[in-house]
């Protein structure tokens, strides 16, 4: 392979040898995020490692990270063009699709715009401050119950079944206006395949840089085609719905706030126009992101409390002075209890459960701390490295919430600005303040009326499983109780 000339004085960057045909491949198959954590204290925060045929940059350390994705935003903003990309709907996903131009800002502007409409936008017809709050507070109360009858009736459950059900019930009232009870056939078989959707679209997946492999058979490719078809179809089957019954008079959720859009009459807007079919299928990736995403954070976080008692009991103990057990938490109540925004920042922190970001590319030759990058060249930013960075953290493998409390007992934001999680710049999350509140109402709400354990003697295997955002295996030794009998409240 020829490699572009390198202007003068400038170098390319280092990175561990690698094998023809595969490079590096073989040392980061397994735990991607570990490989090249290590390789990055060898290799430093701008190293290039070939997977396959391809070389792939590799960023580190907050400040490289923050220089190319904010200082130098624009270089960097791109999306690679990957073969499984291409099934992600039907490639023409807003966050995985190579478009990063004109179309690409027009689409995410318009997802902002509509998720916040039905989200955290004041809501003249909710009795709650906004429909995020209404949407979070039913489903919150709906697993209380839910796993109060679990234990009674089964006594071993896996608990991150009924959750991801519940968090997919909350972006589902929002994109579609409606809601899946716990034992659901056809939602249960979309959002327990989170980790077959992540096992591909996370980085580095040998397929997508092997030309060879995509030819010979394989499970794991198959799997992943299936579950997008299965994906666009559910998708796709609800917005028929939406348009049979569609009144612009009366838009309901988000799908109807996207086909709205798609009747606005030529140049109503803005300059770009946009395919029916781009502005629709940006519900798509609403709906993915948003149930496992913040499903997985919330599984990280009951695993954390139940190994963690001592910290359970501080967050309980704030719930407790600040709250009370009168009344349920609300978003805003928010500011009031800085070691439960602690104990969440830290379960970011140390779960990492997003170790990279999705990857990006180059948009243009570009130079960073004195390295020469190519135009389209692929980029993995390293999230876990940062969380795990000896230099920015005392003992960063344990679980510490106090480490981002001030010793007047408030958030630290230096401390707090440190944990990457939702990436940095021009292609940050656009469901950030959505997913914190989230996970903080559906966290508060749980633990101000439950308290959560693991059954004595059993042993849970915490290890985080690689892919776009990591789980730790099946576990069905929680064990939950009541805080206190209904009733006796004073
Ligand atoms: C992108 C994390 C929740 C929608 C991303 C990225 C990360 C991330 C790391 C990639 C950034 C990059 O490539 O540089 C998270 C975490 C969440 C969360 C940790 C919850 C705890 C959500 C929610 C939604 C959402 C609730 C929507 C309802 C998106 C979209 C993109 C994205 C559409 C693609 C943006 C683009 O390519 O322009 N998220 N996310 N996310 N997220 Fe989230
Ligand atoms: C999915 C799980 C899916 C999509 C999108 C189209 C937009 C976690 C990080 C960012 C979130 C980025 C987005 C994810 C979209 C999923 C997710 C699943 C089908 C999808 C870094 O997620 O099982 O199926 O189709």
């Amino acid at each position: 392979l020829r490699q572009p000339a390198v202007p003068e004085g400038l170098r390319r960057p280092p990175g561990p040898r690698g094998y023809p045909i595969l490079g590096n491949v073989l040392e980061l198959r397994k735990d991607t995020h570990l490989a090249l954590t290590r390789l990055s204290r060898r290799y430093g925060d701008v190293m290039e490692v070939r997977i396959g045929t391809r070389a792939v940059l590799v960023l580190s350390g907050l400040d490289t990270i923050r220089q190319a994705l904010v200082k130098q935003g624009e270089d960097f903003m791109g999306r690679p063009d990957l073969p499984s990309f291409h099934y992600i709907s039907n490639g023409q996903s807003l966050a995985f699709s190579p478009d990063s131009g004109e179309v690409w800002k027009a689409r995410r502007k318009l997802a902002q715009s509509a998720l916040k409409s039905f989200s955290v936008a004041p809501s003249p017809t909710s009795s709650c401050s906004c429909l995020l709050e209404e949407h979070v507070s039913k489903e919150a109360e709906y697993l209380v119950t839910k796993f109060l009858q679990l234990m009674e009736d089964e006594k071993r459950f896996d608990l991150n079944q009924y959750l991801v059900v519940s968090v997919a019930n909350v972006i589902c009232a929002m994109c579609f206006g409606k809601r899946y009870e716990h034992d659901d056939q056809e939602l249960l078989s979309l959002v327990n395949m989170g980790n077959e959707f992540g096992e591909v679209a996370g980085g580095g997946h040998p397929a997508d840089f092997i030309p060879v492999l995509r030819y010979l058979p394989s499970r794991t490719m198959e799997l992943f085609k299936d579950i997008n078809r299965r994906f666009n179809a559910f998708v796709q089957k609800i917005v028929q719905e939406h348009y049979g019954s569609f009144d612009k008079e009366h838009i309901r959720d988000i799908t109807d706030s996207l086909i709205g859009h798609c009747q606005k009459s030529v140049g109503e807007d803005a300059h770009v126009q946009l395919s029916n079919e781009k502005i629709i299928h940006i519900v798509n990736d609403l709906f993915g992101a948003g149930f496992d995403t913040v499903a997985t954070a919330l599984s990280w976080s009951l695993m954390y409390v139940a190994l963690y008692p001592d910290v359970q009991r501080k967050i309980q103990e704030e719930l407790d002075q600040t709250i009370g057990r009168e009344r349920r938490p609300r978003l805003s109540d928010r500011g009031t209890l800085p070691y439960t925004e602690a104990f969440i920042l830290e379960t970011f922190r140390h779960s990492s459960f997003v170790p990279f970001t999705i990857p990006h590319s180059t948009t243009k030759a570009t130079v960073l701390n004195g390295f020469y990058i190519p135009k389209d060249t692929c980029v993995f930013v390293n999230q876990w490295q940062v969380n795990h960075d000896e230099t920015l953290w005392k003992e960063p493998s344990a679980f510490r919430p106090e480490r981002f409390l001030t010793a007047a007992g408030e958030l630290s934001r230096t401390e707090s600005e440190k944990v990457l999680a939702f990436g940095l710049g021009r292609r940050r999350c656009l469901g950030e303040a959505i997913g914190r509140w989230e996970i903080f109402l559906f966290l508060t709400t749980l633990l101000q009326q439950l308290q959560f354990g693991l059954r004595p003697g059993e042993r849970v295997d915490v290890t985080p499983q690689y892919g776009l955002t990591m789980k730790y295996k099946k576990c069905e030794a929680f064990h939950i109780r009541q805080r206190f009998p209904p009733g006796l409240c004073s």
